[in-house]
């Protein structure tokens, strides 16, 4: 059984949101058409509390794009963004939510990040992903959405680890790149660890 993971398709990822990725938005029109084509479509939510660690207005002196250590890993700082309840936290108002059959919230423990839509940052706890795909059977998972070299990143180098096939859809999803290039490394960091990055038209045609 296969699955579509819809990575943090949230406004404040959007090119007018709290951080940006360029071209944020051209992600949502491909996440709508390989929805169509799943019966499981799992969306995964960025869901931080206003206190959260990673945002750099929690730590004094400190900017966005400054890394500390937090919860015993490396952390970038962010802006604040995808706050519970917040309009920065929803779906792009375009994104066909009526196709989504689960919500997976992620980030909400202050003291840990979480990019990864199976476990934070530190692999202590999980969110529920693992266990709502293999009760429903799915080994193989198709995964696009924001960002490439963040959380599209971290959640298919998880699904590899835990023994799920994994297609990344590469024009279904955009980079942060922080520095030029995170995200064509974070795609090469995919496909070698297992994962087939190709495109939409590839696998829908046209
Ligand atoms: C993300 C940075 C901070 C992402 C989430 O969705 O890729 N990036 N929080
Ligand atoms: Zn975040």
């Amino acid at each position: 059984m296969e699955a579509l993971v819809l990575v943090d398709v949230q406004n404040d990822f959007m090119p007018f949101g709290a951080l940006p990725v360029a071209e944020g938005d051209l992600v949502v029109p491909v996440a709508n058409r390989l929805a169509a084509h799943h019966a499981i479509v799992v969306a995964t939510q960025d869901w931080h509390p206003a206190d959260h660690g990673s945002f750099a207005v929690n730590h004094a002196g400190k900017s966005p794009g400054d890394v500390i250590e937090l919860g015993g890993t490396e952390q970038v700082l962010w802006p604040p963004h995808c706050v519970q309840g917040t309009p920065g936290a929803s779906f792009h108002s375009a994104l066909d939510v009526g196709r989504v059959t689960q919500v997976v919230r992620k980030g909400a423990d202050p003291l840990v990040d979480s990019y990864s839509g199976f476990f934070d940052n530190d692999h202590r706890s999980a969110t529920g992903l693992e266990a709502l795909l293999r009760a429903r059977g799915v080994d193989s998972l198709v995964i696009c959405g924001l960002a490439t070299d963040y959380c599209v990143n971290y959640t298919a180098l998880d699904a590899r680890e835990l023994g799920f096939r994994v297609t990344v859809v590469a024009d279904g999803c955009r980079a942060v790149d922080l520095a030029a290039g995170d995200g064509e490394r974070a795609l090469a960091a995919m496909a070698g660890a297992g994962c087939v990055v190709t495109t939409s038209a590839e696998l829908l045609g046209g």
